[in-house]
């Protein structure tokens, strides 16, 4: 079914209208248009390398210079994009809903830099850096351990002189507790969940629609190339996050 097929957007229209409660989990594929690569596309990070090499806590102990050079190499990447119209149209539809949550796998802060206030991030933030020995998170600006990775200079923890590693969740590594019990209990009590340019691959964040589908939830999926979710959603828009949401935010506003 195309985007354009106006009665599928009447449809989500009026359930958006009706939604006490709106949850959006979002993967990789929102950022892409902001030019930020996906990690299983064919252009993807994974294509050139693999995960189990670089986001995992082991590859980090036993090669913390080839993680540390990814992360600075992904964040150089970060520091230019902006939020693209599928990041602004989640922001927009914030306010159009009566209560809208933002659950996130991604670590580039694009959700909150595009305006969105409740935001759920479940891989943490690829701009904050953690001591691996003391847990101690240091926010970006913070003049101790804000630092520009060079190679064969392992950054040290000021607190502790422990391994300082990027603030995300490597694979093995457990969600931030108080984030994926939000999500949990969020996605079944909502009443339309909107699974967005995520493969639906890493668990526990693709159990969420899963969960919010059992619960009830009207469950949407946008993606070019529909997952595995796919079969049990309500709705498929096959077509970028960018395109999409700012036509279902335009009609929502346009049904007002
Ligand atoms: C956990 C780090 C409990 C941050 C990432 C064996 C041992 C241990 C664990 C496991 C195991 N088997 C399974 C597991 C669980 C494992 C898992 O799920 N593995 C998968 C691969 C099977 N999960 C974990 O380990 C999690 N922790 O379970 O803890 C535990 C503890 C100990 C032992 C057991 C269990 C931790 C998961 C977090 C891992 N961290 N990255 C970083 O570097 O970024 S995962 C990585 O994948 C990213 O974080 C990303 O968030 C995540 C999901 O990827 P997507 O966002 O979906 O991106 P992807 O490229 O896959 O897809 C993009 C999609 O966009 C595509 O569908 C494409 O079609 C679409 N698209 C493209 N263009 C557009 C678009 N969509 C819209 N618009 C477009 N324009
Ligand atoms: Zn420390």
């Amino acid at each position: 079914m195309g985007i354009h097929a106006s009665n599928k957007l009447e449809t989500l229209v009026e359930q958006l209208r009706q939604a006490k409660t709106v949850c959006a989990l979002t993967g990789a594929g929102v950022s892409k248009e902001s030019g930020v690569p996906t990690f299983r596309d064919e252009d993807g990070l994974w294509q050139k390398f693999r995960p189990e090499e670089l986001a995992n806590v082991n590859a980090f102990i036993s090669n913390p210079s080839l993680v540390w050079e990814w992360y600075n190499w992904r964040r150089q990447l970060m520091s230019g994009v902006k939020p693209n119209l599928g990041h602004l149209a989640l922001a927009e539809l914030q306010d159009l809903v009566d209560s809208f949550v933002l659950i996130t796998q991604n670590v580039d802060n694009l959700h909150r830099v595009a305006g969105n206030r409740d935001v759920i991030e479940l891989h943490g933030n690829i701009s904050r850096n953690k001591c691996h020995d003391c847990g101690k998170i240091f926010e970006k600006g913070d003049q101790e351990t804000d630092f520009v990775f060079k190679p064969g200079e392992l950054p040290k923890c000021p607190l502790c002189n422990g391994r300082l590693r990027p603030d995300v969740v490597w694979f093995g590594e457990n969600l931030p507790v108080d984030a994926i019990e939000r999500a949990w209990t969020l996605s079944q009590q909502c009443d339309v969940f909107l699974s967005i340019g995520t493969s639906s691959i890493v668990y526990p964040a693709a159990a969420l629609p899963q969960l919010a589908k059992q619960a009830g939830a009207y469950l949407v999926e946008i993606n070019p190339k529909p997952t595995d979710l796919a079969p049990m959603a309500d709705m498929v828009f096959s077509s970028p996050s960018g395109e999409a949401l700012p036509l279902i935010v335009q009609a929502l506003k346009d049904s007002a």
